[in-house]
């Protein structure tokens, strides 16, 4: 895991960050997981993050699909689970836009960050973790992308200066850190 930099204090309280690395290693009180709306499982992160994680993990998303969205997590949407064997305690799902398909992406991507800020928010989260959420197979631009993420995180830090919210960008690769970065300039 590689510290890039701090890169921004938005307020006294709240604060971004970008680093390079496996998402699955942070001990974060929440990593945001770049889920599907079935909820049971993928590849790229998402299969990484159930990896780590261990059953505990699937056996809440069944729960959720039960109860809360039988017919799949709507895009834009997001829901807490535990984060069973990983060092996260908790592991906030959200189904990104698939870019080609979504009638507006960039709608979408925005409302996923700023669910997964609330949900943190209202559980208490102080140091959260995004991935970059639908930049894998869901097809979306990288840049765009993180220009999307940066901008709805400050707007939320705006909105609520007393979250007292770290939140980490998770690049994959240098590539992706430099364009979260550039972003946050
Ligand atoms: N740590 C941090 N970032 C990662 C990791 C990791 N361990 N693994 C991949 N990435 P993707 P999506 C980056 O495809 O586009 C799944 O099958 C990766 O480089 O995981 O939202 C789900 O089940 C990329 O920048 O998610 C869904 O079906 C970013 O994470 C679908 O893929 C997201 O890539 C979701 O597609």
């Amino acid at each position: 895991m590689t510290r890039e930099s701090v890169i921004v204090n938005d307020t006294a309280m709240n604060s971004i960050q970008v680093v390079t690395g496996d998402i699955t290693r942070l001990a974060m009180d929440a990593i945001v997981n770049a889920a599907n709306a079935s909820l049971l499982g993928g590849g790229g992160v998402d299969g990484a993050i159930h990896r780590a994680g261990g059953p505990a993990i699937l056996e809440a998303c069944r729960t959720i699909r039960q109860t809360l969205y039988p017919d799949g997590l709507p895009s834009g949407e997001a829901v807490v689970t535990t984060g069973g064997q990983l060092p996260a305690r908790l592991v906030i799902h959200t189904a990104g836009p698939i870019y080609h398909a979504d009638p507006d992406p960039a709608g979408h991507l925005a409302q996923c960050y700023r669910r997964c800020l609330e949900l943190a928010h209202a559980h208490g989260v102080k140091r959260l973790a995004f991935p970059g959420i639908s930049t894998g197979v869901y097809g979306f631009p990288k840049a765009e992308a993180a220009r999307i993420a940066v901008l709805t995180i400050r707007t939320f830090f705006a909105q609520n200066p007393e979250a007292g919210l770290s939140v980490t960008l998770v690049a994959f690769s240098t590539a992706d850190a430099q364009l979260l970065q550039q972003a946050c300039t």
